[in-house]
């Protein structure tokens, strides 16, 4: 059996190591070496690595003195290989069990054979992959087998390398394999290529503290070493029409694709220009004489190192996308007329936008800022921001659809910005705004920077989090705890509100006053009976679509009706990324669906005892001192697997965790002697999360942010 070098260079990868090399050790095609050249890694890095080397035979284990680069890693790893082909591995990817077995059974004849490579990131990760019979395509038109210019999943025969010297181009960080594959565009008539050899490329998720090399680089740097490398291969291959044709088609993408996207956010080209325009005088004219007249002429005035026509003509050429992008949709348009009318308009000093919860409903701490201030009379046009208009709100405000025009209107003129989560990241800050993020609650769940694996379905979770965040003036803290978290989770630098939140305090104005039997009425709750609140959190893993996700009522509704019924009523309250209604069809009068509740903090006032999981909604409730019960019959997937916790929930909860119905019967049956037996928790719990709050936190919140 003939056998593969797995190369592997890794360059501070820990997170990712195990997966990737597990992966190679897995391999159906069992007759292997691992050469993993550490490219100067910190500590933690080459001590993992350190160790696999101890524990695996197969693992031939290099270390660089400093770091080097990938291309060099890999030369270096060329030279160490001993076996009849090679296969390049990036260390926070990883290949599926038969990938190698594939390649190698069906690489015939030829030099190289390729396979497919899969984005990846932790959402879907867990989804499995179909595996059909393996079959070879043959392509003759080499170069759209070579779209993606990596090195990784090609296993190439040993003695082509060295017969036709293949390396990687070392002056450069990125773009260095395109001299490796170069020589397959020009030696091989015809490309094998395998849809069953899977590589997993993983998207990494933490461009901010852990990025990876591509996330890592400047635009201007990016460019600099793409043009290099054209250069360079385009004189080496200068009497090789096939990798003449792939070079100039390459240069043509990185033009359209990032040199015009470097003008678009550098405001022109001018640091780079030198570099593109002798580059640009090495494309063939018949290579772009297809491209629009725009497109043509900006290579001209590049070849002509025209840099004050080729600005003029890409200033013409960014309206021209711009307007083409505004006319695509509606919102396109509305955000088009937003970045280039609106944001023009002079900011209004006295206009406030308000928004809780993307829209969803007039409730949690920017209601009870906006009710405070109207309350005492503060002298400022408001604005809300709902999914649907028409709410009857007191102080009367302007109220505007979500993404409509006036949305993005308001957006543009409004001084002052309110929100309990995060704005669309294709708002602008103006300089003169302010934004105050109230944020929704005090963390229980990993958030952000603090979570390793992203399972989210939005691969740019972390990056995208990073710019939204950024935009952040004010950011307020319920208590020291979420202080410390918010402030390294969101590697948030501005100032911080210690000041409780404004949401709960009508749980201290109110608990004594009629408006919890108000409430009832409204709800239409018998006032006899007391009243069980079960408001559970999303799970990551059942996404349905963006911000929409499923929840399966694991409450057995008959059993606590039948036994709990003659004193209680239970108020179901899902998450608002839940999608799909609870069917409490059978129940009425016992359960009460309250999901499209406006304010969950009515729903607490109007609760004699709360039942929730991982949610944020027992550190408010904890102000009322009442009762809680965390149902958490999914613990270890949740914590171990999905998110991870702030708090050693076993230790800290103020009140029991129970795993199904018949655990919160018996526990809720005997309520007296629960809450005997927690007293001590509670009372430490409260102080060290409840104690900023006391009715007062609206008005230390607008005197600091509304001077
Ligand atoms: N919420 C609600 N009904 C639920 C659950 C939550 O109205 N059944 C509201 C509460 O105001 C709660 C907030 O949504 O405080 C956040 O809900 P979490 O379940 O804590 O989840 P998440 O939205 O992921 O926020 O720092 C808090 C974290 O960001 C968690």
């Amino acid at each position: 059996m003939e056998k593969v070098s797995v190369i592997i260079p890794v360059y501070n990868t820990t997170e990712f190591l195990d997966s990737c090399i597990d992966s190679v050790l897995q391999q159906t095609h069992d007759n292997t070496e691992i050469i993993i050249v550490n490219d100067g890694s910190n500590e933690e890095c080459t001590t993992k690595l350190v160790g696999m080397d101890d524990r695996i035979d197969k693992v031939k284990l290099f270390h660089l003195p400093e770091n080097k680069g990938v291309a060099f890693a890999r030369n270096f790893g060329l030279e160490k290989a001993s076996g009849d082909f090679v296969y390049f591995l990036d260390s926070d990817d990883y290949i599926s069990n038969t990938t190698l077995e594939n390649l190698v059974s069906h690489i015939g004849e030829f030099p190289m054979i390729t396979g497919k490579n899969v984005s990846v990131n932790k959402a879907n990760e867990l989804a499995a992959i179909e595996y059909k019979k393996p079959f070879v395509i043959y392509k003759r038109k080499r170069l759209s087998r070579f779209k993606n210019r990596s090195a990784v999943n090609r296993l190439v025969r040993m003695d082509f390398i060295k017969e036709h010297g293949l390396q990687f181009k070392e002056d450069v960080k990125v773009f260095s394999d395109m001299e490796f594959i170069l020589p397959f565009i020009s030696l091989m008539s015809r490309v094998p290529y395998l849809k069953t050899a899977l590589y997993f490329k993983r998207k990494r998720n933490d461009p901010i503290n852990n990025p990876s090399l591509m996330q890592d680089l400047s635009s201007e740097e990016k460019i600099k070493d793409f043009l290099k490398v054209f250069n360079a291969l385009k004189d080496q291959y200068a009497e090789t029409p096939q990798a003449i044709r792939y070079l100039d088609r390459h240069f043509l993408n990185f033009f359209r694709k990032s040199i015009v996207l470097h003008c678009q956010t550098h405001g022109d080209i001018e640091n780079v220009f030198r570099e593109a325009s002798y580059s640009a005088n090495k494309v063939d004219k018949k290579a772009y004489s297809h491209l629009n007249i725009v497109v043509r002429q900006e290579i001209n005035y590049l070849k002509n190192g025209n840099l004050s026509k080729f600005n003029k003509m890409m200033r013409l050429h960014l309206r021209l996308r711009k307007s083409k992008r505004a006319v695509q949709s509606k919102r396109k348009f509305f955000i088009q007329m937003y970045r280039s009318v609106f944001l023009k308009m002079p900011v209004k000093e006295k206009t406030i936008v308000f928004e809780s919860f993307l829209g969803k409903n007039y409730s949690c701490s920017p209601k009870y800022i906006y009710e405070y201030m109207v309350k005492n009379n503060y002298d400022y046009n408001y604005v809300w921001i709902f999914n649907e208009k028409g709410r009857q709100l007191p102080g009367n405000p302007k109220q505007v659809k979500r993404f409509s025009l006036s949305y993005y209107y308001y957006l543009a003129r409004a001084k002052y910005w309110v929100s309990n989560s995060r704005l669309p990241k294709h708002l602008d800050k103006r300089e003169e705004n302010v934004y105050l993020q109230t944020w929704h609650g005090t963390p229980l769940k990993k958030l952000v920077f603090d979570m390793n694996d992203i399972h989210s379905a939005n691969p740019n979770y972390k990056s995208d989090f990073y710019s939204q965040s950024r935009r952040w003036d004010y950011l307020i803290a319920p208590n020291q705890f979420s202080h410390d978290i918010f402030k390294r989770a969101f590697l948030f630098d501005k100032e911080m509100l210690d000041t409780g939140y404004p949401r709960n305090d009508i749980l201290h104005n109110e608990k004594d006053t009629d408006l919890p039997n108000e409430i009832k009425r409204k709800i239409g709750i018998p006032l006899d009976k007391k009243v069980i609140l079960y408001a559970p959190t999303w799970r990551d893993g059942d996404f349905i679509d963006r911000g929409k996700y499923r929840f399966d009522l694991s409450l057995d509704l008959a059993k606590l009706k039948e036994t709990l019924g003659d004193e209680y009523v239970v108020l179901l309250r899902m998450h608002y990324f839940i999608a799909n209604n609870i069917d409490i069809s059978g129940f009425e009068g016992f359960a009460y669906e309250l999901s499209k509740y406006e304010d969950i903090a009515e729903l607490y006032l109007i609760s004699d005892m709360l039942i929730t999981d991982y949610s944020s909604v027992f550190f408010d409730y904890a102000s009322l001192r009442r009762p809680i019960l965390f149902f958490a019959y999914d613990l270890e997937l949740y914590r171990d697997t999905l998110r991870g916790f702030y708090m050693d929930i076993e230790k800290e909860l103020p009140g029991p965790l129970v795993r199904n119905t018949d655990e919160i019967i018996n526990s809720i049956q005997n309520v007296d002697q629960m809450n005997i037996e927690y007293k001590d928790k509670y009372d430490a719990f409260y102080d060290k999360y409840c104690g900023w709050e006391d009715g007062k936190a609206s008005e230390r919140v607008v005197k600091k942010v509304f001077k």
